[in-house]
C-alpha cells in the first residue's frame, strides 16, 4: 500500500488559513471526498476533503495552525485503487488534491448516527426535538461551512447536535432548535450534563465531598463504566430528586373484579394474540382521573401552570440497558385493546434499544409498574416536566373487612409521587382514591 501525503488545495484568494476542526484521527479509514479538516479565513471556512481513500496514518496539521496551498495535512496508507491521481505519493511530491471549496456539499457516506434513546421517567430526560446527546459519533456532524461557523459562534457542540436533513445533514434550524432546547432546560449539552453527574459531588450545592473510598482495601472489586442511558437518567434523576418539592402518598385499589376480568378476557382472546395487562387498565383509569383532575396533567412554566389537554402516558420499562421510558399517546382515545398491544411493542422497542424520539417523549402523566416483580410500595421519582408519577406494586391477597367480616380482595398497592409546588396533599389523597374506585369498578369511568 502506497503512503500518500493530501495537502491543502488551491483556496483561492488565501494566502493562509487557520485550522478550526480536525475531522479526522489517526487510525480513522476515510473515504475518497471525506472532510478532513476545517479552515477558515476571515472571510470564510471550508473543509478540505480527501482525494484518496485509505488509513490515516500521521496527522500533520493540529488546531490553531496556519495552512496554505502545499501544506500537507495528513499521511495516508492509500487503499488501493481508490487512490485518486491528485492525492501525492510521499516519495514523489506532487500536485494537491482539488479542493472543491466550500467541500462540504460531499455527504458523509456513513449513516447518521442513530437518534439514541433519551431516556425518562422516574429517570425521566425529554430529549428536545434536535438533541442528541451523547450519541456515538460514528462519523462526522453532517453540515455545511456556514452552519459550523454559526454553531461555532454560538457555542453549540455540533456532533449533539441532531440533523433533520438528508442524511441527518445539519441546518441552521437545527442549531437554533438545539439552542433554544438548552436554554429552555429541556435538553442539556454533554459538558452540562458532566457537571452533574449522577454521583455529583454535590458542590454547587455546597455540600461536603461525596466520600471517596479506595474499596480495593477493603476486598475484591470490579469497577465498570455506567452506560450512556443510566448517566442521562442519573443527571435528571438527581435534578428531579432535588430540585422538586415530592410528597409520596401510598394508597391500595381493590381489583378483585378487574383481574377476574383481564383474565377472563385475555381466555376469549388468547388467538389474539395480544395480551391484556393490568398496566393498561391502570393507564385508563388514570386519564380519568387526570381529566378529573387535571393538576395531575400539568407542568410548572416559571409561575404559571400549563395543564394539557392530551393525555400521553409514559410508563416505566426495566431494559438491559437501563430504565426507558415509552409513551402512549392519546390513551385516553384508545382501548384497553390497543394499548396493551402499544404496550408490547413499545417495551419490547426499548428492550432492543430501538426506541425513537417520538415514543419517549411528550408524556403528561408517568406510571412506573413494578407489579410484575414484587414489593409493596415504594416513591417513583417525578419525571420532570411532569408533576406526578403512580408506582404501582404486586397486587395480593389481603383480608379486607366488609362492614360484617373479613374476605379475601386482591389489593394492588398505588404510591403516587406528586410536586407539592403544583399539587396539594388533599387533591393527591382525592387523587388516589377516585383511582382506587375506578380499578374497583371500571364502570365508574363511562360517569
Ligand atoms: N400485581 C400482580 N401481578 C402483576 C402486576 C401487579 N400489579 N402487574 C403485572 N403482574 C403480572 C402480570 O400479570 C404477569 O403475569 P402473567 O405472566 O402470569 O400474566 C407478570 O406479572 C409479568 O408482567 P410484566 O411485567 O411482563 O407486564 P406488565 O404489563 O406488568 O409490565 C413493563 C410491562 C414493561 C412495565 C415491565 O416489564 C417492566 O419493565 N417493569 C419494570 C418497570 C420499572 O423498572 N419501574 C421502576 C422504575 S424506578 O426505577
Amino acid at each position: 500500500m502506497a503512503l500518500v501525503e493530501v495537502k491543502v488545495p488551491d483556496i483561492g484568494d488565501f494566502d493562509e488559513v487557520t485550522v478550526i476542526e480536525l475531522m479526522v484521527k489517526v487510525g480513522d479509514t476515510i473515504k475518497a471526498e471525506q472532510s478532513l479538516i476545517t479552515v477558515e479565513s476571515d472571510k470564510a471556512s471550508m473543509e478540505i476533503p480527501s482525494s484518496t481513500a485509505g488509513v490515516v496514518k500521521d496527522l500533520r496539521v493540529k488546531l490553531g495552525d496556519k495552512v496554505k496551498q502545499g501544506s500537507v495535512v495528513l499521511v495516508l496508507e492509500a487503499s488501493g485503487a481508490a487512490s485518486a491521481p491528485a492525492a501525492a505519493p510521499v516519495e514523489a511530491p506532487a500536485a494537491a488534491a482539488p479542493v472543491t471549496a466550500p467541500a462540504v456539499a460531499s455527504a458523509p457516506t456513513e449513516a447518521p448516527a442513530p437518534v439514541v434513546a433519551s431516556v425518562v421517567a422516574s429517570s425521566a430526560i425529554s430529549a428536545a426535538p434536535a438533541h442528541n446527546p451523547g450519541a456515538p459519533s460514528l462519523g462526522l456532524p453532517h453540515a455545511s461551512p456556514s452552519v459550523r461557523k454559526f454553531a461555532r459562534e454560538l457555542g453549540v457542540p455540533l456532533e449533539e447536535v441532531k440533523g433533520t436533513g438528508p442524511k441527518g445533514r445539519i441546518s441552521q434550524d437545527d442549531v437554533q432548535a438545539f439552542t433554544k432546547a438548552v436554554m429552555a432546560g429541556s435538553a442539556q449539552t454533554k459538558a452540562q450534563a458532566a457537571k452533574a453527574p449522577a454521583g455529583g459531588d454535590g458542590a454547587a450545592l455546597g455540600l461536603i465531598p461525596w466520600p471517596k473510598v479506595d474499596f480495593a482495601k477493603f476486598g475484591p472489586i470490579e469497577r465498570k463504566e455506567m452506560g450512556r442511558i443510566k448517566k442521562i437518567s442519573g443527571a435528571n434523576l438527581l435534578r428531579n430528586a432535588i430540585m422538586i418539592p415530592a410528597v409520596t402518598n401510598h394508597d391500595d385499589a381493590d381489583i378483585t373484579d378487574l383481574e377476574a376480568f383481564r383474565v377472563s378476557t385475555n381466555k376469549e382472546n388468547e388467538k389474539s394474540g395480544v395480551k391484556v395487562t393490568m398496566l393498561a387498565f391502570l393507564i385508563k383509569a388514570c386519564v380519568a382521573a387526570l381529566k378529573k383532575y387535571p393538576e395531575f396533567n400539568s407542568s410548572l412554566d416559571g409561575d404559571a401552570i400549563v395543564y394539557k389537554n392530551y393525555w400521553h402516558i409514559g410508563f416505566a420499562a426495566d431494559t438491559p440497558n437501563g430504565l426507558m421510558v415509552p409513551v402512549i399517546r392519546d390513551a385516553d382515545k384508545k382501548g384497553i385493546l390497543q394499548i396493551s398491544q402499544e404496550m408490547g411493542e413499545l417495551a419490547k422497542k426499548a428492550r432492543d434499544g430501538k426506541l425513537g424520539p417520538a415514543e419517549m417523549t411528550g408524556a403528561t402523566f408517568t406510571i412506573s409498574s413494578l407489579g410484575g416483580i414484587g414489593g409493596k410500595y415504594f416513591t417513583p421519582i417525578i419525571n420532570a416536566p411532569e408533576v406526578a408519577i403512580l408506582g404501582v406494586c404486586k397486587s395480593t391477597h389481603e383480608p379486607v373487612w366488609d362492614g360484617k367480616q373479613f374476605v379475601p380482595r386482591l389489593m394492588l398497592p398505588l404510591s403516587l409521587t406528586w410536586d407539592h409546588r403544583v399539587i396539594d396533599g388533599a387533591a393527591a389523597a382525592r387523587f388516589n382514591a377516585y383511582l382506587g374506585q375506578i380499578l374497583g369498578d371500571f364502570r365508574r369511568v363511562l360517569l
